[in-house]
């Protein structure tokens, strides 16, 4: 996108942010659900386009735009990007990467226009971190596939009009290379869904299960329309997610400081505001250093994927970095709010409480640790 329009677009992401959806965070919170004006506004501005490519009705940012926008959005509660982002996450981006023409051409532009909302349904109740272990099976049968199985905390399924489906299409392999992925209808029979989950924060997401008892899909819902590539399309989604959700992280960072700054400036005790106590102070650096840290290493590794450079080691490090980091801002915004902190009226309460997810889903941290281990030694055997 032309610089100055991406710069437009930054700014009205921004102004949205922190005059539309920062003062209804309470009211989302009370409600347990997002207003429907809202999700109609992000249409209207585009939310649901932002990583669709152009050709498809989409705005096709770069990585680096997309990291830039999740930043702004990082701003308010994670429950306003959970409206778009599986859709133009990764909900999507298996179709994007690895999807056949007729597969982009019929899914994307929907998609792009905010019509059609997408899930991913990887995780089930015995196969979370360890991914390729997956059950829920795809059956080859006359003209298509037969889906049997349960996936667990699909984020936006009870929205979701379609699903990208991780399934076992080779029996005789129970690792990565017998898995396949598809797009499913939600509305094909078969497909049911479970009771939304109660959850610890993120109040306003809704996540269930979703379940496959003997669901027909055609031979065109195979993504690529080649069996076996399913493991490999769902990691490179989730490095895409991973870059995404771990520059959310840092715009949350941005504002847990902001509020942490501002409470110091305004309480008094012992006769002096609170931010003139030097152990106050040392909260607040910690927080900007790591914060800055984590936004320049999470732009680092956008701009890789950008110029097409490997990202695993980079898109692991992100996350891992980035979703501690964010939940040691969190704690210490909590401590310079004292009692406060722990009161619901104060909004650092709620985010202490939203930023947990973000060390366990799209990989945990010890998943990302892993990863990162595993790419070093690499590196360092390759070079002999
Ligand atoms: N991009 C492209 N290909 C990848 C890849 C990536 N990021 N990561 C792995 N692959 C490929 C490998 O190259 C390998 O291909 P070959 O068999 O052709 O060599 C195949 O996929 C299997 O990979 P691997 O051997 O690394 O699989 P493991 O079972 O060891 O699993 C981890 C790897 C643990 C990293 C993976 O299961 C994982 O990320 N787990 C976490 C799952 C997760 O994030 N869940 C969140 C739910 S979704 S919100």
């Amino acid at each position: 996108m032309e610089t100055d329009v991406f710069e437009q677009l930054l700014q009205s992401v921004r102004d949205f942010v922190r005059g539309r959806l920062v003062p209804l965070e309470k009211k989302v919170e009370e409600d347990d659900a997002v207003p429907d004006e809202i999700v109609a506004e992000m249409r209207e501005m585009g939310f649901f386009a932002l990583t669709i490519p152009t050709d498809y009705g989409g705005l096709g940012l770069t990585s680096v735009e997309e990291a830039r926008v999740a930043m702004e959005i990082g701003w308010t509660s994670p429950a306003f990007r959970s409206v778009f982002g599986t859709t133009i996450g990764i909900g999507s981006q298996g179709i994007v990467i690895d999807g056949t023409d007729e597969q982009k051409s019929k899914y994307l532009p929907c998609m792009a226009r905010g019509e059609l909302i997408a899930s991913f349904c990887l995780t089930e109740p015995n196969s979370g971190s360890d991914a390729a272990s997956l059950k829920t099976t795809a059956e080859r049968v006359e003209g298509g596939y037969r889906l049997n199985g349960t996936k667990r905390y699909i984020t936006n399924a009870p929205r979701a009009g379609v699903f990208t489906v991780m399934a076992r299409t080779d029996r005789k392999s129970d690792g990565a290379s017998g898995v396949s992925a598809f797009i499913v209808d939600a509305d094909t029979a078969g497909i049911s869904l479970g009771r939304p989950e109660r959850k610890m924060g993120q109040r306003g997401t809704h996540v269930c299960d979703v379940i496959f008892a003997d669901c027909f899909v055609p031979d065109s819902a195979l993504i690529g329309g080649v069996e076996g590539k399913g493991f490999r399309t769902a990691m490179k989604v989730l490095d895409r997610g991973r870059l995404h959700v771990a520059a959310f992280c840092v715009g949350t960072a941005d504002r847990l400081i902001d509020e942490m700054v501002r409470y110091a400036d305004g309480r008094t005790q012992f006769k002096k505001r609170i931010s003139e106590f030097q152990l106050i102070q040392a909260m607040i650096a910690d927080s900007e250093v790591e914060k800055e840290a984590a936004r320049a290493l999470v732009l680092q590794s956008a701009h890789m994927r950008d110029t097409d450079e490997p990202i695993v080691k980079a898109a692991a490090m992100s996350k891992y970095y980035a979703s501690e980091m964010v939940g040691r801002v969190a704690d210490r915004a909590v401590q310079v709010f004292g009692g406060a902190g722990y009161i619901a009226e104060y909004c650092v309460e709620r985010f202490y409480r939203d930023v947990r997810l973000f060390r366990i889903y799209e990989g945990t941290s010890q998943i990302q640790q892993l990863v990162i281990a595993r790419e070093v030694l690499n590196e360092h055997r390759r070079q002999g």
